[in-house]
């Protein structure tokens, strides 16, 4: 069975906890078993990897290489600040679909910029849980 990682990076382990109205009110474990559910559906097995270290997020991605066939990543704050993530991900060359809870470019000017994306083959921002759901089909059609 085919095998995709996910990844979320800092502060998501704390979601449900403030900002609602932005990430909605469910936890980070609610969208651990709605992503497994999503990519199970899709006929992936799924693993799942948070942290809140730049650093940590790289290793995972370099260990990643000849494990996984695709992975799904919300790199959160460090989607605007990270070159090492994205290196990572191509350097690995395992397709990989960026997720964003809310819309990214409706909000801050700061939060509009990815380093990220131009190594991604698909975007997602802007819905919620059902983000994870659409990277998950994207990747069926893909891998
Ligand atoms: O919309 C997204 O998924 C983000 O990647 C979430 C990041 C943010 O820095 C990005 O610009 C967009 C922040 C995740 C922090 O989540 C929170 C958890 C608990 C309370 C408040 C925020």
């Amino acid at each position: 069975m085919k095998k995709v990682l996910v990844i979320s990076g800092p502060n998501l382990n704390l979601l449900g906890l403030r900002e609602p109205d932005i990430y909605g009110n469910r936890n980070y474990d609610a969208l651990v078993e709605f992503t497994r559910t999503a990519l199970t559906d899709c006929g992936f097995e799924a693993e799942f990897y948070q942290s809140n270290h730049e650093g940590d997020l790289v290793d995972k991605i370099q260990e990643a290489y000849g494990v996984f066939d695709g992975i799904i990543i919300n790199p959160a704050a460090y989607t605007h600040t990270s070159v090492a993530i994205p290196d990572a991900l191509k350097a690995v060359g395992i397709p990989t679909v960026e997720v964003h809870l809310s819309d990214i470019n409706s909000r801050e000017e700061f939060r509009r910029h990815s380093f990220v994306s131009p190594i991604a083959v698909a975007t997602i921002c802007g819905k919620g849980f059902d983000g994870y759901k659409d990277a998950a089909e994207v990747l069926r059609d893909i891998i």
